[in-house]
């Protein structure tokens, strides 16, 4: 049995948001991922995406992730809509130290609801 079918949602704090150890209110829960907004909010709507199989970040997604991935995406736009989102959002994938990655459980940050400079710091 590997780590995943062991402990669902894997070992990090977004495994204990998964698996409901953590009380959170989902914005969007199926089989594959919840959504819940992040709690250091960086804009006015600011919600995270996160599978619930624990790829701990994306350099480490295989090719056998590509659906689940796509899946975050779609995910991530219905969000957007039920967040309003109509004049845009930013879709952001932390990889790591230098991208700034603090939690080891791959999760699609979307912000929104101000107007977004660019580059990010
Ligand atoms: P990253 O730096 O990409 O790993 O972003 C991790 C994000 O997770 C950060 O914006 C704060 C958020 N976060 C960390 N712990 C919790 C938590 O316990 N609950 C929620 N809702 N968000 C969390």
């Amino acid at each position: 049995m590997d780590a995943e079918a062991t402990q669902a949602g894997g070992d990090t704090i977004f495994g204990k948001i998964i698996r409901g150890e953590i009380k959170t209110d989902f914005l969007y829960e199926d089989d594959q991922c919840v959504a819940f907004d992040d709690i250091e909010p960086q804009a006015p709507v600011h919600f995270l995406v996160v599978p619930k199989k624990p790829i701990a970040k994306l350099s480490d997604a295989q090719d056998a992730d590509e659906k689940l991935l796509g899946h975050l995406m779609i995910v991530a736009r219905a969000v957007a809509k039920q967040k309003d989102l109509s004049e845009g959002f930013r879709v952001v994938i932390n990889d790591g130290p230098q991208g700034g990655q603090e939690v080891m459980h791959i999760h699609v940050h979307v912000m929104g609801g101000r107007q977004l400079s660019w580059p990010p710091g």
